[in-house]
């Protein structure tokens, strides 16, 4: 499947990135509310953002993309969070695109990438992110607890992200406190906005925040996700292809 090639691919980077120093991180990194925090104990619905080049499913998004540009606009339409997908490979993001939005703009910024070793979790936060993304799929559930655990200690978020019970499960026996359940099968590319209800009635805990992830397009979808118990949409190809963005798209 294209994730077992993407880990794979990862697995090379890692050695990579084990050889690398690490970036300073700016210290206004640690000035910006906390997911966790600012999505809490709210009625209104939060828009995360992302910056997204190409995907395998879609091929080229906006290659040319200006991050700062695109991460600005979004800040000024009013959105909660902002999502870099850093994955070169497969997706044409990099961490440098990560590091000039953290310069541009003072929302938390979640690190899009397949974490499967602690260094990555290393150079996310050099590079300026709040929070980062753990794909209960990609990895077995000791791992999953490793590095969740280091993220924490490292003062990040996390984003926990599951496609069917089973994830789901997992994600609530780990504790996460963010769910995020992707609407799309990561093995087919089928896209199901309908998963988010049916995932989003097992989690019983009030204050788990639930973001539902991948093939957003209208407003009504918006709402439909909202219905279902969702705090927060993540929005990547629709937002990337909108152009110039009004200013109202979180109210
Ligand atoms: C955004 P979309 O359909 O709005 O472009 O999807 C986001 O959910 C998607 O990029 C995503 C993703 C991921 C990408 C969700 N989980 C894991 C890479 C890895």
């Amino acid at each position: 499947t294209i994730l077992d090639k993407i880990l794979q691919q990862k697995e090379m980077e890692i050695e990579q990135l084990k050889k690398q120093s690490l970036a300073d991180m700016p210290a206004e990194a640690n000035q910006v509310p906390s997911i966790a925090k600012s999505f809490h104990n709210t009625e209104r619905m939060r828009i995360i953002a992302e910056i997204k080049r190409a995907s395998p499913s879609k091929g080229s998004i906006d290659l040319e993309v200006d991050p700062v540009k695109q991460a600005s606009l979004y800040e000024a339409s009013g959105v909660g969070a902002i999502s870099v997908l850093t994955d070169k490979t497969f997706f044409q993001g990099s961490m440098d695109d990560l590091r000039a939005v953290r310069k541009a703009v003072n929302l938390p910024l979640l690190c899009k990438d397949f974490f499967i070793d602690k260094i990555q979790i290393d150079h996310a936060k050099a590079a300026g992110a709040s929070i980062i993304l753990l794909i209960v799929a990609a990895m077995s559930p000791s791992k999953l607890q490793v590095l969740n655990t280091y993220a924490k200690e490292q003062g990040l978020d996390v984003l926990c992200e599951v496609h069917d019970e089973q994830e789901m499960t997992t994600a609530i026996e780990l504790g996460a406190g963010i769910i995020g359940i992707n609407n799309r099968n990561l093995k087919t590319f089928a896209v199901d906005l309908g998963t988010t209800g049916r995932l989003a009635s097992m989690v019983t805990n009030p204050d788990t925040i639930l973001i539902s992830e991948s093939g957003i397009q209208s407003r009504q979808d918006v709402e439909q996700a909202a219905q279902h118990g969702a705090s927060a949409v993540l929005v990547g190809e629709t937002l990337m292809r909108a152009g110039d963005l009004p200013g109202t798209i979180s109210d």
